[in-house]
């Protein structure tokens, strides 16, 4: 192999002078008000003008618009480290941050909204919540990347002085997700609805059921979900979502100003209700169910009472999950009805939607049938015309325009792209981008277009990273064509502004594809970035020249278990590792480790095919808390896999508020009178054997009240270990556990065969009311107690 025979030529020890990652970066330049995406309908920057956030500032509201305060100090508190509390508005604010229901320019109309900046205050004023929440994503623009941070980094917090007037062109804005043929967990899909939230989309539509899985539960027809839902494209467990899940992702969207538009489809793509429900087929036979993804075979039974019964009670359920206006009924690719058939079902079951209180939704196949009252046609075609969408149009449905060749996520980018389909052509960023929705079919009239939608399918994705390369940066594209006038929007400021998202992205950990028809800015996201070739001890490796590396050189991957090391790089106070990487196979692995390279394990990072040697992509992981100096080992079969090309490591030291210390503690039991839970949360272990909080008994469970909802991403406990006891006291296994309500729990992170007397537990911010450590199994078989010194909470 080439690669290893280059290795042995190469092996090759530089010293790491000068590049110690930690290092504070210089201010980065203010980031101009013209550089926002989508491009706002009107920018005049003040020259010479500058706010920077002081640490003391607040954010004022008034009593209408106080959530969107609290959306905006939850996104700036963790990066800057400033309390930012959120205050009622008294008269106009001359200091600190204001969101105002009034004063707003009257052009911004219902979600628009009016930005100032001025050296004192930053203003932004709009007729609704929604129109201030899209100030305050422009407002995150402006501020440097860094601030997406989830710990404190140095600032300064600097935003160009001038004026944003701004107002959407179209009403509706949206992304949709095909949850069905892989299945994705609430998590993933409120990271989304985060996404597409940034770019002022205010629509998800959720395609919850196919062929090849149903996702909701119907409590009529519990077997959709039981049976339909246990499986997915390659037969993996596939999944659904309770009532109540599917409620939390609806408040959560809505918090962020987006309805969700559920989709059941029918009549075709419904094999897996017909796999769930035997009696729904015409024939009686439930078909096997199905894991490929072939399209176009199934139908429901168009001439059988029981399908009317079954629509009707699905709309119904839906309908009562679905605050927003729309249901949406499929309708695309039934190959396997006729056509009068189709007719006869739609123009059967579009009345329930309507029943129901909702409108309908479908592909634009729908024209087919009947016009109902609002409808809406979803425009999925190749072409500049089209029958069934010429007729809907003609019947009076609204359209939304998805053309799959240009606004479907799911098409590879180009040929190399690993991940997506091709069937509608290739699309990158500027096919994706260079479209009008007002005049792509010239027989839709603009006035009849509701506006756009990027449908995101799900055949070839099975994870969160996969849908974020899929989606950046099409998805802020396409959010342009729907925010911006057409007048605004231009290919080649476009690349500029989209190139500055860059950075932004990496720091919150997204996985993007580097399309090189964007000038990507390189600015490194946090704490100075490290060239992989500057280890001070490697086994393995080889240094490969590459003009487009940083630094002029890569990093080369051989074989499992190859691994760099940097004396001069310490772990310590570290919460994020981001490697710039360039792949040409999956299965590959990046280790964070400290001490050696069989040192502790930090964090690991999955490394994506980003279309091989050519293409540089951003990989990150969280780490848990370390010390020493770093390592990185790669894993996976090797040989090809992937390279490095430089590194950062990311977060300081993370805030040291324990959110835990002196909290109502709670316990099941304790050992002795002075040994019980307000032990373990007193702030000491050193008061020596009575410190602690000890449990006997089987179950063992301490419980902390945090008194109100609060942000945690970090637990730490201290065991016996740490109290000066025998560390043979420490307890091996126990869950972390939050709950908003003190009865429903959520476990955030589980430790097994734990000898050591610190753990920490990190995860994903979980806002928890409550937090519970329940131990599993006793520390001693001997007196069968557990012995917590201390259970801290920490933001991050
Ligand atoms: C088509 C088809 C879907 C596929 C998708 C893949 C529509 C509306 N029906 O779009 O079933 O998943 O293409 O790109």
């Amino acid at each position: 192999m080439h690669r290893r025979a280059l290795a042995l030529a190469a092996v090759t020890i530089l010293a790491a002078a000068g590049l110690v990652a930690g290092a504070t970066p210089a201010s980065a330049a203010v980031v101009s008000l013209q550089s926002v995406v989508p491009v706002p309908v009107t920018v005049q920057p003040a020259t010479g003008v500058t706010y920077t956030l002081p640490a003391g500032a607040a954010i004022q509201t008034d009593a209408g618009s106080a959530a969107v305060g609290t959306y905006l100090a939850g996104i700036l508190r963790p990066s800057t480290g400033y309390a930012l509390p959120v205050t009622t508005v008294s008269g106009t604010p001359s200091s600190g941050i204001a969101l105002l229901l009034s004063g707003a320019d009257s052009s911004v109309g219902a979600e628009g909204y009016q930005l100032d900046v001025t050296a004192s205050v930053l203003t932004i004023r709009a007729q609704t919540a929604a129109g201030l929440f899209y100030g305050v994503q422009t407002l995150r623009q402006l501020f440097p990347g860094a601030i997406e941070a989830r710990t404190v980094q140095p600032g300064p917090w600097e935003v160009a002085g001038g004026r944003i007037v701004d107002r959407p062109r179209y009403a509706y804005r949206g992304a949709m997700l095909d949850v069905s043929r892989h299945f994705f967990g609430v998590d993933v899909v409120k990271r989304y609805i985060d996404h597409i939230s940034q770019y002022k989309l205010n629509t998800l539509h959720l395609h919850l059921s196919d062929d090849q899985g149903w996702r909701i539960v119907v409590d009529a027809w519990p077997r959709l979900t039981s049976v339909g839902g246990s499986t997915q494209v390659g037969g993996g467990p596939g999944g659904f979502y309770t009532k109540a899940q599917y409620s939390d992702l609806v408040a959560y969207a809505a918090a962020r100003h987006i309805t969700i538009v559920p989709e059941i489809d029918m009549p075709g793509h419904t094999n897996a209700a017909l796999a769930s429900y035997a009696e729904l087929n015409c024939d009686n036979v439930a078909p096997p169910l199905y894991t490929g993804t072939a399209v176009g075979f199934s139908s429901l039974c168009v001439g059988k009472e029981l399908t009317y019964t079954f629509v009707q009670q699905v709309l119904n359920e839906l309908a009562a999950l679905t605050p927003g206006p729309y249901l949406h009924i499929g309708g695309d690719e039934a190959n396997s009805t006729s056509d009068a058939d189709y007719r006869t079902f739609m123009n059967r079951i579009q009345p329930y939607a309507g029943a129901a209180g909702k409108t309908v939704m479908g592909w634009h196949q729908l024209g087919q049938a009947d016009h109902t009252p609002g409808r809406i046609a979803q425009f999925w075609g190749t072409t500049t015309s089209d029958p069934d969408l010429s007729a809907a149009v003609a019947k009076g449905d609204k359209v939304v325009m998805s053309p799959a060749n240009k606004a479907y996520l799911d098409m590879k980018y180009t040929n190399e792209t690993p991940l997506g389909l091709s069937w509608a052509g290739l699309i990158e960023v500027q096919t994706a981008y260079n479209w009008d929705p007002a005049t792509l079919v010239p027989g839709v009239p603009a006035s009849a277009i509701l506006g756009v939608e990027a449908p995101m399918w799900s055949e070839t994705l099975t994870q969160l990273a996969h849908i974020e390369f899929m989606a950046f940066p099409r998805m802020p594209a396409i959010a342009e064509l729907a925010w911006s006038p057409q007048s605004a929007r231009n290919w080649d400021t476009f690349k500029v502004r989209l190139g500055a998202q860059g950075p932004r992205w990496t720091t919150q950990g997204i996985s993007f594809y580097r399309s090189p028809q964007v000038p990507w800015a390189t600015a490194p996201p946090t704490g100075g970035r490290v060239e992989a070739e500057s280890y001070t001890s490697q086994s393995g490796v080889q240094i490969v020249a590459d003009a487009a590396a940083h630094g002029g050189n890569r990093v080369g991957y051989i074989d499992a278990g190859d691994w760099i090391g940097f004396s001069g790089v310490s772990v310590a106070g570290r919460t994020g590792f981001t490697a710039r990487i360039a792949s040409g196979g999956t299965g590959g692995t990046i280790q964070v480790r400290s001490g050696s390279a069989t040192g502790p394990l930090l964090g690991s990072v999955a490394v994506p095919n980003t279309g091989g040697y050519g293409t540089y992509a951003d990989v990150s992981t969280s780490l848990t808390a370390g010390s020493g100096s770093l390592f990185l080992v790669f894993t996976g079969s090797g040989g090809g896999l992937f390279d490095i090309d430089d590194f950062a490591l990311t977060g300081t030291t993370p805030p040291a508020t324990n959110l835990a210390l002196n909290k109502p503690a709670t316990a099941d039991s304790r050992c002795a009178t002075n040994e019980g839970p307000e032990k373990a949360v007193n702030g000491t272990t050193n008061g020596g054997n009575a410190d602690k909080w000890c449990s006997v008994g089987a179950t063992k469970w301490l419980r902390v009240d945090l008194q109100s909802s609060t942000a945690v991403g970090r637990v730490v406990v201290r065991h016996a270990g740490a109290g000066g006891e025998s560390a043979g006291f420490n307890t091996r296994d126990f869950d972390i556990q939050t709950s908003g309500d003190g009865t429903t729990w959520t476990t955030a992170a589980q430790v097994r065969g734990n000898t050591a007397n610190v753990t920490t537990s990190t995860f994903g911010p979980v806002a928890a009311r409550y937090l519970r450590l329940n131990v599993i199994s006793p520390t001693s078989t001997s007196d069968q107690a557990a012995r917590i010194y201390e259970l801290e909470a920490y933001a991050a």
